[in-house]
């Protein structure tokens, strides 16, 4: 255990979207709620924070949040003392006098937090030193889902509330109710986090075509263009309901990052993006859809690729091609019709796996007691 008057400084830049500032938010209160420690959470964009915790006022340089003492990244850096540890998320600049500081004290341990891979690579890469400012070392950490990564966040006792969470068919009734949901009995309940995608029309397609109801859920964001003009309509908001045949479209508010999870434990099947609801929907053990986030030269899809890789381990070979056909078609724009009804007939094999595919990950230490253990080895 480091000593709780440790100091960590953990910086955000919000690039675009919502991951950069979820994760390191996810991060930033766990170190504090289960380490201990004093961590500073300093974050160019408040307004992109507000979003997941509208707790945050926007206009404050400074104020506290869940025991985590938020800054505002201010163009003009304020004078102050480096921290004991210092995380840059993902490969962000730190302000110069900031570093200037790291150099006149004895030097603290400088991490940076790298995006999430199931590349081989990244145990190679994990933990080794980067550059150096001076006397001061950079060190790379890597989140990963294999033995020798820093692993994935994952807050003490997650799996054991989630459990009882979709144990309780009272509890999910009324959380779902509380966002205005109303579940029609034997429906197939999906949620949609997803970036513009040309291959939902085809899925929407699918669904309202089947016998099984579907009840998909569309959390405000920028996936609403695609779903309103499959629907037909203008323009979507908030608390509008669409059915088409068999198929309940419900646009809900962009909730809270804490709300989120309980939506992903509610849903029999979650389409998610980017890195933290990627990860969230792992802890959920209910199967799911990714759409990465989409890089230069398409080196997203090798990531996309080791994942499923990864993943499919341990399922038979037309669940493994159900489920990896349609992500690919998702990631590429494509049709999704065959893989979403492969993906339907493996359905209950696929739940199984989602839920062993969870309990092997919780296995392997999570993130924030690897980046403490990480310094605790290093002093
Ligand atoms: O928003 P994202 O697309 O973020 C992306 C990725 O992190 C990507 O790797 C990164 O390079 C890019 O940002 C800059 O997806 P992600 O990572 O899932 O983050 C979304 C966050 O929003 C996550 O913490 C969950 C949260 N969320 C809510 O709090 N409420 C909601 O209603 C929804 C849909 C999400």
């Amino acid at each position: 255990m480091p000593d709780t008057n440790t100091r960590w400084d953990v910086f955000c830049t919000v690039v675009d979207n919502f991951g950069d500032i979820g994760v390191t938010w996810r991060l930033a209160r766990q170190l504090v709620a289960e380490h201990s420690v004093q961590v500073r959470l300093w974050v160019d964009d408040l307004r992109a924070f507000e979003r997941l915790c509208p707790e945050i006022d926007n206009q404050l340089a400074q104020q506290w949040q869940q025991g985590v003492e938020v800054r505002h990244w201010p163009a003009d850096w304020p004078a102050v003392d480096a921290a004991d540890v210092v995380i840059a998320a993902f490969a962000c600049q730190l302000p110069a006098p900031y570093m200037d500081a790291m150099a006149a004290r004895e030097p603290p341990l400088w991490l940076n937090l790298d995006y999430l891979s199931a590349e081989d690579w990244v145990v190679g890469c994990h933990g080794l030193p980067s550059v150096k400012y001076r006397n001061v070392q950079k060190y790379f950490f890597f989140p990963g889902f294999r033995q020798g990564t820093g692993g994935l966040l994952r807050e003490r006792g997650l799996l054991e509330r989630r459990r009882q969470f979709q144990q309780s068919a009272q509890v999910q009734r009324e959380f779902l109710q509380g966002l205005g949901i109303e579940r029609a009995p034997d429906s197939l309940l999906i949620s949609l986090f997803a970036y513009e995608n040309a291959g939902l029309a085809s899925w929407l397609d699918c669904l309202a075509r089947d016998s099984t109801p579907s009840h998909m859920l569309v959390p405000e964001g920028r996936i609403l263009g695609d779903v309103a003009r499959w629907l037909g309509v203008e323009e979507l908001a908030a608390g509008e309901v669409h059915v088409r045949d068999g198929l309940t479209v419900q646009v809900l508010p962009f909730v809270r990052q804490d709300q989120y999870d309980l939506l992903l434990w509610s849903c029999d099947f979650n389409a998610v993006r980017g890195e933290d609801s990627f990860v969230r929907a792992q802890w959920a053990g209910r199967p799911l859809l990714w759409h990465i986030y989409r890089q230069d030269e398409d080196i997203h899809l090798d990531k996309l690729e080791a994942f499923l890789a990864l993943y499919t381990k341990g399922l038979s070979p037309p669940a493994s091609e159900a489920i990896s056909g349609l992500w690919r078609a998702w990631n590429d724009g494509a049709a999704m019709t065959d893989g979403w009804q492969a993906t339907r007939k493996y359905a209950p094999e696929l739940q199984q796996h989602a839920e062993a595919w969870c309990l092997e990950q919780a296995l392997q230490d999570d993130l924030a007691a690897a980046l403490v253990q990480f310094y605790v080895n290093w002093i």
